[in-house]
This record gives structure tokens, C-alpha cells and sequence, in this order.
């Protein structure tokens, strides 16, 4: 038990070095990375295919990578914004680790790449206790979750730098006590920004991407110069053989033992970028 419990501390350990040092990558190239985190069908996707839109329409250049376990479905939906996504199948595995997303960015994210939204894999539990390296961590819960689930979820609420509340469009229907919600969240995370946000009415979706742009400005400080690069990867694709539509492409992980073979696994070209 007591081993059980070391080598967990192990792995948490070495996520955080490479978390370190993927935030340290992050911000050498000037680009801030927004981790998502919520149970399955929160909103994660359906939100940040708005953000994608209309980071889109205000000249951020965006990227998202998501994760899931065994589906392309959500990266096929994001695409649909035009914006540069890629999937990630972890095959299993219930969360992103800070050695997975950097393999997986590099040779993918363009340089000039200043927002990066990342969709963790549907889970409250497993994504918590591994930094992604990003800037600002979300936490997301919808309204027909139920209001007590920071006190639940003390670990993904606790950590969040920003409570993003989803699907208020439909909070009458559930009967969603927005008064019960905020006090579970500020027993778990005292001070926390909360964010209203409907991906039907488009409620808060500026407001999030405000909150991710405002951290851009401190990452220009740290942002190399470099000759003007066109924003052309938007465009790229690999070839796998189907199509997966306008700048998406998609990779398994390979970060981790699994039990079965790829039939059709892949690596990424090696990056022209320093990571
Ligand atoms: N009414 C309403 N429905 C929403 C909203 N956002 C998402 N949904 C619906 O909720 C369901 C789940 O949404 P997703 O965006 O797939 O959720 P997710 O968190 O990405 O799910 P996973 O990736 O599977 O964890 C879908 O049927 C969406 O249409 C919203 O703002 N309002
Ligand atoms: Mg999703």
C-alpha cells in the first residue's frame, strides 16, 4: 500500500519536472496554454468551439489540442471553427501528462501559436493532479451536475485558477442554486473567479478568452523575435489516409505502454521548432 502510494508520488514528481519545463518551452515561444478540465459532457468541447470562433474573429492565433479516450469526435467538431486542431487518443488512459502534450505539440504547434487550449480528458479526478504546464487551468462544471460537486472535487476545484459554469441556458430546467454553487466553490478555492458561460447563447465566451488573452500580455515579454511567420498552419494536415476535414490531425499516444498494437500508429514529423 505504502509502495502503491510512493510510486504515485514518483510519477507526480517527474510530471511536475516536465511540467516546468514544457511552461518554460511555452513561454521561450510566447504562447499561453489554457488547460480544460470537467466531467464527461460538461461542455468542454461545444465552449471551446466558440472560443476557437471567435478567437478566430479577433486575429488570435489559436490552436487546441483534445484528448480523449477513444474517440476523434471532439476534434472533428472543433475543426469546424477553422481553426488549428489536433486529437489526441490516449487509449485508456484517463488524463494528459505534461511528457504526453509535449511530444504531441512538438512538430504540430506552429511558432507563431499564441493560444493553446488544451481539452483534457472527461474526468474531475485523474487530469487534477497533473499540470499541464499551462497558464491558466479551468475548471468546468454545467449546471445539470449538481451544485455540489467542488466540495465533491476538491482536487479540480481547488487548483483552478478560473470555475467556469456551463450551459446556463438551461439552469432553469435543473433548478440550479447559483448562490449554493459559489459558496461550495469558495469553500474549496476562497477568492476563485467564476464564469457564467452558455455555449447556445454565446453567454461568457468572451469573457473566457479575455481572461486567456490578458495572460498573452505577460507572455510577450518572454516571446523571442523572430522573423514574421504567415499564420499558414492553419492548413496542415497529415496524411493518414481519411480525411479528417481542415487542420485537424490527430495522434495516439505513445508516451505509454499499451497493451495492443497501433494498426496505424504515426509520429509526427521531427520538429523544426526547438521544444
Ligand atoms: N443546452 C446546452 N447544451 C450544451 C451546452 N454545451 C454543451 N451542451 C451539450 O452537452 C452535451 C455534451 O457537450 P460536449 O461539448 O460534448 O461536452 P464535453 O465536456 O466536451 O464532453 P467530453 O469530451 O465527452 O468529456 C452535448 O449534447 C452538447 O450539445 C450549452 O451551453 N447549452
Ligand atoms: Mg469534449
Amino acid at each position: 500500500m505504502c509502495r502503491m502510494a510512493d510510486l504515485q508520488q514518483a510519477v507526480l514528481a517527474r510530471n511536475d519536472d516536465s511540467a516546468r519545463e514544457l511552461r518554460a518551452a511555452l513561454a521561450a515561444r510566447g504562447t499561453v496554454a489554457v488547460n480544460l478540465l470537467s466531467s464527461p459532457g460538461s461542455g468542454k468541447t461545444a465552449l471551446l468551439e466558440a472560443e476557437l470562433r471567435l478567437a478566430g474573429e479577433r486575429g488570435v492565433p489559436v490552436a487546441a489540442l483534445t484528448a480523449d479516450l477513444a474517440t476523434e469526435n471532439d476534434a472533428v467538431r472543433l475543426a469546424r471553427s477553422g481553426a488549428l486542431v489536433k486529437q489526441v487518443l490516449t487509449d485508456g488512459l484517463c488524463h494528459l501528462e505534461a511528457v504526453m502534450l509535449r511530444g504531441h505539440l512538438a512538430g504540430w504547434l506552429p511558432p507563431e501559436t499564441r493560444l493553446l487550449f488544451v481539452e483534457n480528458v472527461g474526468n474531475l479526478v485523474c487530469p487534477a493532479s497533473y499540470d499541464l504546464g499551462e497558464s491558466l487551468r479551468v475548471v468546468l462544471a454545467s449546471v445539470t451536475e449538481g451544485e455540489d460537486k467542488p466540495l465533491k472535487y476538491p482536487t479540480a476545484f481547488g487548483l483552478a485558477q478560473l470555475v467556469v459554469v456551463t450551459k446556463t441556458d438551461i439552469a432553469a430546467a435543473v433548478d440550479f442554486d447559483e448562490k449554493a454553487f459559489l459558496g461550495n466553490v469558495a469553500r474549496v478555492n476562497p477568492g476563485v473567479e467564476v464564469v457564467f458561460t452558455s455555449a447556445k447563447t454565446g453567454q461568457g465566451v468572451g469573457t473566457l478568452l479575455d481572461r486567456a488573452t490578458a495572460l498573452l500580455e505577460g507572455a510577450e515579454a518572454h516571446r523571442p523575435v523572430m522573423a514574421a511567420a504567415p499564420v499558414s498552419g492553419h492548413g496542415h494536415s497529415h496524411d493518414h489516409g481519411h480525411d479528417h476535414g481542415p487542420g485537424h490531425a490527430h495522434d495516439h499516444d505513445h508516451g505509454h505502454p499499451h497493451p495492443h498494437p497501433h494498426p496505424h500508429a504515426h509520429l509526427d514529423a521531427p520538429a523544426a521548432d526547438a521544444w
